[in-house]
């Protein structure tokens, strides 16, 4: 359930990046706050051991006001890709309003890619985040490796699946903030059904967009 202001006219949605260890889900999230300008989002907070891995949860903050006057929070997290870190997931995963899960385009990824995803729809129940409803965009990362999977393959091989293929190179920022934005319109029209359903004034996905993009000139 989206997190509704009514008296501050506020809305808070909490958005998660996922998937197996190194796919560069913390890497996505340091490319889009790179693209904000400094007045619009927040540290970004960094949980991380000494061989940079995710150990708790990354988390940007970013906030911006519609032309309409509503206050958008954006709550950008990542998961601990390690599977010794399930609790931690569970708990990130919490009442998210979207997820992207971020796989690694490498062919010897595959079997860490599809045990992640299970573990994405495991959690899901676990939390009681409704499976089927969530709002999910897929991300192969990491196109510029030498020999990734081929982007057709991918495509043929997802192509029963409801959740919209994004290829991109976090480490260059290549398709990051085109992930965000589908990510964002698929989580904003979820709450945005939420908000009508209590009577308040609903938030449009193209107002995220522009709110976002204006951030992103900004800079
Ligand atoms: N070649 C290449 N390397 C990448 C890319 N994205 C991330 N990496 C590298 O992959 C490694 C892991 O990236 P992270 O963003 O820390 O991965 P993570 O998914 O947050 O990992 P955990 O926190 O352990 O779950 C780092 O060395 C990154 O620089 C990419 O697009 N291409
Ligand atoms: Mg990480």
């Amino acid at each position: 359930m989206a997190d509704y202001d009514a008296s501050s006219n506020r809305v808070t949605l909490k958005v998660v990046y996922y998937g197996p260890a190194l796919s560069g889900k913390t890497t996505n999230v340091v490319a889009l706050h790179d693209m904000l300008s400094p007045q619009s989002r927040g540290e970004i907070m960094m949980f991380e051991t000494r061989q940079d891995r995710t150990l708790f949860f990354d988390l940007l903050p970013v906030g911006f006001r519609t032309r309409s006057g509503m206050l958008v929070k954006l709550k950008l997290y990542t998961v601990p890709g390690q599977v010794a870190h399930d609790s931690t997931r569970k708990a990130v995963l919490s009442r998210a309003d979207g997820v992207c899960f971020v796989a690694d385009s490498a062919k010897s990824q595959s079997v860490n890619n599809a045990e992640s995803f299970e573990n994405l729809e495991a959690n899901c129940r676990r939390v009681g985040l409704d499976f089927e409803r969530l709002p999910l965009v897929i991300q192969f990362n990491k196109r510029d490796l030498p020999d990734p999977v081929p982007e057709k393959d991918l495509r043929d091989r997802w192509s029963a699946a409801p959740w919209p293929l994004h290829m991109a190179t976090a480490l260059t920022g290549q398709g990051v903030q085109q992930t965000f934005l589908d990510l964002m319109a698929r989580s904003v029209e979820s709450v945005a059904r939420e908000l009508d359903d209590i009577g308040a004034v609903a938030v449009t996905a193209d107002e995220i967009r522009d709110g976002f993009l204006t951030l992103a000139k900004g800079r």
